[in-house]
């Protein structure tokens, strides 16, 4: 059984490795699900904001689905901001889950700024456009501690990242 959370702050590159990593596994012939954080905030966890509270508790529902996913041989690959330490290592001591960290410099998300968050939550306060709790910038995100694996994604293309992660799965998986 295979659990990764990749972690990292928004717009780090999560969701372009697992979907690269995805699609070389499954070239493998090897059964993979992304449980992606902001898909299933539109579902499962549609009651959910982003206060410290919740967001454990959006944790502990994908590492939840990502184990009925893992139990059945699928490699599982939660794709979530996942800032709090303490809920990375619930998942780790509850499923076994492996930490990645999708490390990214801040002032590079902020400058390229593809969506445009980071512009909004560094919106002066009292502005109606401004995002509040944003991780990283009003809000922490704890340095993984023992990060399994970390991918650093402003210094070499998605792919080869990508290509880092899918072998140290297939090692996970002894393969
Ligand atoms: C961080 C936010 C916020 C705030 C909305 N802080 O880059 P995105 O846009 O597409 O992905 C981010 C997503 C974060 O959801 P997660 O489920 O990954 O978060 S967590 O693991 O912390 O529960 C971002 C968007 O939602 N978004 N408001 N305040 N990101």
């Amino acid at each position: 059984m295979i659990i990764i959370q990749l972690t990292g702050l928004s717009g780090s590159g999560k969701t372009t490795i697992a979907t690269l990593t995805k699609a070389q596994l499954t070239s493998l012939g090897i059964k993979t699900e992304i449980i992606d954080g902001d898909t299933y905030r539109e579902t499962l966890c549609k009651d959910l904001g982003f206060s410290e509270e919740d967001r454990k508790e959006n944790i502990r529902r994908l590492g939840n689905v990502a184990y009925t996913f893992a139990k059945q041989g699928i490699v599982s690959i939660i794709s979530a901001i996942s800032p709090f330490e303490s809920s990375r290592q619930e998942l780790t001591t509850n499923y076994g889950a492996k930490i990645v960290w999708i490390n990214c410099p801040l002032a590079l998300l902020i400058e390229r700024d593809t969506k445009g968050l980071y512009r909004k939550a560094l919106l002066p306060q009292g502005n109606p456009e401004r995002i509040e709790n944003f991780t990283g910038i009003s809000q922490q995100y704890d340095t993984p501690t023992k990060p399994d694996l970390v991918i650093t994604t402003d210094s070499e293309p998605k792919e080869e990242s990508a290509s880092r992660l899918t072998s140290y799965i297939l090692k996970e998986l002894n393969l």
